[in-house]
């Protein structure tokens, strides 16, 4: 036939092989020309190499919420979020001390991250869609699961929240808290006036002091404030009804997705720890665990570390200094006389689930 040669199937798997060589080695070279640039300024994190080069994470916090991030009487920050910030720093530098917490406020906590004043937030900040839509902001995980609620005097009688038909209600302008109630008091057909004061400790003032009815904000808040009153607590009531539902998350800039990708698998590490029963005491008896999600978890194999731009030792070093996700709720929440509820780990009925790390 006219010089035409017929192939083989020898030559014929040769030649497949050769082209998918060929695309292996294109592939392979077209990701290096992507990976090269960001690699040669740095992490590939604008935020993880400014941390770096300043030595220090910069998280934006309240610092005025007990359980959450409050001083103690040495100056220290402690709570759930101030933890959550600590355990992004281990992540980040290998040194959970390695943070500076920035103080914001409900109305000002959105431009301090925006200008690039704090690097993230974790301040019991509400993930909605405005805030991720609008604002050019996004939500790495939530480290805890909210809702809003009311507190009020015991001596005012009122048992639930639709007695407060015509209340006073004091709320922190800028919240979602506003939101909520607003959309509470519309669909039962009740009236209520909101008394917005930015000062947090001026807001607690005022309700205590009578000028508002109820003080109304996230149920964690208002039982950690409850708590912190001492034997006056039993002169304050949290009504039962929770009227939404306030995802409290830690949020940072969108743009930067190495850095986003480090805050979510920071919280994913401490969420795997408690699944696998490992904590800041025991971790290092599991140094030599053949389990595979163990081994990967703690840098033995896998190079997990490394494909967040971190050392492979990111989540050793956040369980060894901060703990895992149980014991950093324990050390701050369960004192307060919160239950972890919804909280929970999946496996004992609550939302907190560990994707794989693999
Ligand atoms: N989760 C709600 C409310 C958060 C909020 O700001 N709560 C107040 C409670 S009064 C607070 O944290 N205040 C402390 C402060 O501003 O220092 C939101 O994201 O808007």
């Amino acid at each position: 036939m006219s010089g035409a040669r017929t192939i083989d199937e020898g030559e014929f798997t040769s030649m497949k092989f050769a082209r998918s060589l060929y695309l292996c080695v294109l592939m392979f070279s077209l990701s290096l020309t992507t990976v090269q640039p960001a690699s040669a300024q740095g992490s590939g994190s604008a935020t993880l190499d400014a941390i770096r080069a300043r030595g220090q994470l910069l998280c934006g916090t309240a610092g005025t919420t007990p359980g959450f991030s409050l001083p103690d009487s040495q100056g220290v920050m402690r709570g759930l979020d101030a933890d959550s910030c600590r355990a992004v720093a281990a992540a980040a530098t290998g040194d959970a001390n390695k943070v500076k917490f920035v103080p914001t406020t409900t109305q000002n906590r959105f431009t301090a991250l925006q200008s690039g004043e704090v690097d993230m937030l974790s301040r019991g900040t509400t993930w909605t869609l405005g805030r991720e839509g609008n604002l050019g902001l996004e939500f790495a995980w939530v480290n805890y699961y909210d809702g809003t609620g009311f507190l009020v005097k015991k001596s005012a009688g009122v048992k639930s929240a639709k007695e407060l038909d015509g209340a006073t209600v004091c709320v922190a302008p800028g919240s979602t808290t506003e939101l909520a109630d607003a959309d509470f008091f519309r669909i039962n057909n009740i009236k209520f006036t909101p008394i917005l004061i930015q000062d947090v400790s001026e807001l607690q003032g005022a309700f205590l002091s009578g000028r508002c009815d109820a003080y109304s904000t996230d149920a964690s808040a208002l039982a950690t404030f409850r708590f912190s009153q001492g034997p006056k607590a039993e002169e304050l009531v949290l009504l039962p009804d929770i009227i939404s539902k306030e995802p409290l998350g830690l949020v940072v800039r969108k743009s930067d997705d190495k850095w986003f990708d480090i805050v979510r698998w920071t919280f994913i590490a401490m969420i795997t720890a408690e699944e696998k029963g490992i904590t800041s005491k025991n971790v290092d008896s599991f140094m030599d665990s053949k389990e595979p999600d163990i081994r990967r978890l703690l840098g033995l194999e896998g190079d997990m570390g490394k494909a967040l731009g971190l050392d492979n030792k990111w989540a050793y070093n956040i369980i060894k200094q901060v703990g895992n996700f149980g014991e950093m709720w324990d050390r701050s929440i369960t004192p307060m006389g919160v239950p972890r509820g919804i909280n929970n780990l999946w496996t004992k009925g609550g939302l907190q689930y560990a994707p794989p790390i693999r």
